[in-house]
């Protein structure tokens, strides 16, 4: 008997969050949480998160780069959701938070709902409305990023803020792989990628996060938005900074911390 549950789990990581207060990993105190369980923590934080008013809007994958993937030893992104309280609003600097580390991002705005199972790429981007450049600030609830892959799910994939860029670009004609883009420190560029990096082709990520959904019985929902995981690995945001993301035809977001 560990004393951990659910619904325990997950009021421990949102107070964690809300406190802005990082803790060790759950699996070290509740080795029996295993993937599935941690979805169902996932998912108890979000009915938390709905009943004190937050709106949900979306759903990010992260971990969709094979380098990501091989860093946390997982062989398959991850999913998370996305609620209103989540908006970086355009301009406002980060709030506090624990660690933050900026990624920059493919984000798809749906048009039509999209349901797996089977959902190819091809059929996941006739559902897009609108291609966006974004920046997702990632703040591990865990003391130094240290975690197995049933506590970040658990942590809803270490969501906190995201900033989508004003530039919203129709799917048609864009080759999402060749999309290139450069992620800039304070001025100076410190890591790049093409599109082609998130499963070969964001679309890719669009049609897993569907059919790993429709697993549960679910499904991406018209009006949704959804992050489609960090091109690069995701850098620190230290206080004062000004993290940028530049796209080829995707324009330019930018953080501040
Ligand atoms: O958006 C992300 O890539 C987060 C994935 C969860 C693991 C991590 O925090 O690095
Ligand atoms: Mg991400």
């Amino acid at each position: 008997m560990t004393g951990w549950s659910i619904a325990e789990a997950a009021r421990v990581l949102l107070a964690a969050e809300d406190a802005g207060a990082a803790r060790g990993p759950i699996t070290a105190e509740w080795p029996g949480l295993d993937v599935r369980t941690a979805y169902a923590v996932q998912d108890e934080a979000l009915r938390l998160r709905l009943a004190r008013g937050e709106k949900l809007i979306g759903i990010k994958l992260g971990l969709t780069s094979r380098p990501q993937q091989e860093r946390m030893g997982v062989d398959r992104p991850v999913l998370a959701w996305l609620t209103d309280a989540m908006v970086l609003p355009a301009a406002d600097p980060l709030p506090r938070l624990i660690h933050p580390r900026a990624e920059p991002e493919i984000v798809f705005v749906l048009g039509e709902r999209l349901a797996g199972p089977g959902v190819t790429a091809a059929v996941a981007m006739g559902a897009v409305d609108r291609i966006h450049g974004g920046i997702e600030v990632i703040d591990s609830r865990y003391q130094d990023f240290r975690f197995a892959a049933p506590d970040t799910i658990a942590d809803n994939a270490s969501s906190s803020v995201f900033r989508v860029g004003p530039v919203g670009v129709a799917p048609s004609g864009l080759d999402l792989s060749l999309q290139a883009c450069l992620l800039e420190v304070d001025g100076a560029i410190v890591d790049s990628a093409t599109g082609a990096a998130v499963l070969g082709h964001p679309g890719e990520a669009l049609a897993l996060a569907a059919n790993t959904l429709a697993e549960r019985g679910l499904a991406l929902e018209a009006g949704w938005i959804v992050l489609t995981g960090g091109l690069t690995e995701a850098v620190p945001v230290e206080a004062g900074s000004r993290i940028a993301a530049h796209f080829t035809d995707l324009g330019s977001v930018t953080v501040s911390g």
